[in-house]
Parts: C-alpha cells; sequence; structure tokens
C-alpha cells in the first residue's frame, strides 16, 4: 500500500467513530441539563409549583412569577424575604444550611410552600 492510501483508509475509520462519539454524547449533555432545571419553583394560578421542593445543600431556587398578579416570596422564619414580583420576575435564594424552609407569599398568606435542604 502507499503512503496516500494509508492515510486514507485512517481517516476512513476516524471519522465515522468521531461522528459516532458525536452522536453517542450529546444526549448525556442533554439530560444533565434537564437536571439542573428542577431548582425552580414556578408562581402560578395563586399557587407554588412543586409546593415541596427538595434540593441538595448550597442550592440556588429560582422563583419565577407567572401570574399576572404580583407576589412575594417570604421565610416564615424570616431567613429571607423577595420584594413583590411582578409577571416573569424572579427570585433567587442560595440554601448554605440543611433543613426546612417554609415559605408563603405575604400578599396572599394562603400561598404557602416548603423548600426541604438536605
Ligand atoms: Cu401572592
Amino acid at each position: 500500500m502507499t503512503k496516500k492510501k494509508l492515510l486514507f483508509s485512517g481517516m476512513a475509520v476516524v471519522l465515522p467513530l468521531a461522528l459516532a462519539m458525536v452522536l453517542v454524547l450529546h444526549p448525556i449533555r442533554a439530560k444533565s441539563e434537564a437536571a439542573a432545571s428542577p431548582m425552580e419553583v414556578r408562581v402560578d394560578n395563586f399557587t407554588f409549583g412543586p409546593d415541596t421542593l427538595t434540593v441538595p445543600v448550597n442550592s440556588t431556587v429560582t422563583w419565577v412569577n407567572k401570574d399576572d398578579v404580583p407576589h412575594t416570596i417570604a421565610s416564615s422564619d424570616r431567613v429571607f424575604k423577595s420584594k413583590a414580583l411582578d409577571t416573569d420576575d424572579k427570585y433567587s435564594y442560595t440554601f448554605a444550611k440543611v433543613g426546612t424552609y417554609a415559605y408563603y407569599c405575604s400578599i396572599h398568606p394562603k400561598m404557602v410552600g416548603k423548600i426541604v435542604v438536605q
């Protein structure tokens, strides 16, 4: 075999392998991105969803107001409190300590939720 032919047959093996790697690795990356999203609580229709969210310690939880009325995120133990969130406004808090954090909306105190930090 000539040198040129050897190089060509080498490429013929490497290229499909590289392509296969991209195809195999891609769904894994998509999966890990999806795992990061449950740190979000949607405020919609006067409820927190999910109403109880369990997260590992040092997680940052983000609340997003999807309602057309303002809401607040107020910890029952006064650990954290947001300003009034208008539609699509967000509030984030990082939970550095293990524990159960009950919270409510100070405008509509019947709206309650809980963050469980493990
Ligand atoms: Cu509210």
